[in-house]
């Protein structure tokens, strides 16, 4: 049976790979989030010949876009049966007296309110038909704090008691909560972290082999795709160099 999966954050990285992987596969019906809305556009088109997707350009921030994006749902993609709370990004890395505060309200805009928002206005289909699953991209920095890592830490620390809650209020509506939690994972995250400094987000992958955003989609793929008695409820996914939030083993 194909399923209809709901994914923020599609445009690059994790959210990326994990939309390709699922067009391909064949099993599910796409909606791609994101905001930048000519890589949304490539992205629908690219997977189009493999599966029925549908793209929604809006920020998560945007409570009231967030209901009116999701109310605009065709019919064919109304009844989502899998949630993937991705959309997320760090903004800075600061010692906390030293922090921008612009970088804080960014993070608990969008790690912590956006993923609120986009599950509260999809949750009454999933309870009214009495199933579904959600899986929230959590972060290693939401199991432990590291040095200057502070607000993302405590976003993704919110994100992991978040989904403890929601499995907790949903468990009695036929709906799995689950977290993926990744460690080191190249992407655009540092990127975005480092506001465009190609050179200082090279180095945070410099030395070792870190997961590539492939890595994560697979596990996502693989916890989407249990009977549906199983619950793969959280799981950390590491590269092979990493021992901890704050431990990475680098070569010279
Ligand atoms: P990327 O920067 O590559 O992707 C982030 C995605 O989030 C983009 O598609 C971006 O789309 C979307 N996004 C960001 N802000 C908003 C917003 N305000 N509204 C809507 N969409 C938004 O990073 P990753 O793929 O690495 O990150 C994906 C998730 O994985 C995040 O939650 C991150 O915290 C988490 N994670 C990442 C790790 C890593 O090492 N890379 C490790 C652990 C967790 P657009 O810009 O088009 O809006
Ligand atoms: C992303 C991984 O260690 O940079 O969540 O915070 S880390």
């Amino acid at each position: 049976m194909t399923r209809t999966v709901f994914l923020t954050g599609a445009t690059s990285g994790i959210g990326k790979a994990t939309a390709q992987l699922l067009a391909r596969s064949g099993n599910f019906r796409l909606v791609l989030c994101g905001r930048r809305a000519q890589l949304l556009k490539q992205l629908g088109e690219e997977l189009s010949t493999h599966a029925r997707v549908h793209t929604l350009c809006f920020d998560v921030r945007d409570r009231d876009e967030v209901e009116r994006q999701i109310s605009s749902l065709p019919d064919e993609f109304r009844d989502i049966d899998v949630l993937i709370n991705n959309a997320g990004n760090a903004h800075g890395l600061d010692p906390i007296h030293e922090g921008n505060i612009d970088d804080w309200e960014a993070m608990i805009d969008i790690n912590l309110k956006g993923l609120l928002y986009v599950t509260r206005f999809l949750l009454p289909g999933m309870v009214g038909r009495g199933v579904g699953q959600i899986i929230n991209i959590g972060s290693i920095a939401g199991k432990e704090a590291y040095a200057k890592g502070n607000v993302y830490c405590a976003t993704k620390s919110a994100v992991d008691a978040l989904t403890k809650a929601m499995r907790i209020d949903l468990c009695a509506h036929g709906i799995r909560v689950a977290e993926v939690n990744p460690g080191a994972v190249e992407t655009e995250f540092s990127l975005v972290r480092f506001k465009g400094d190609a050179a200082r987000a090279a180095q945070v992958y410099q030395g070792f082999e870190p997961l590539r955003a492939e890595d994560v989609a697979e596990l996502i793929l693989f916890v989407i795709t249990r009977p549906p008695h199983v619950n793969i409820a959280e799981t950390l996914i590491l590269p092979a160099a990493q021992a901890n939030a704050g431990m990475v083993v680098r070569k010279p």
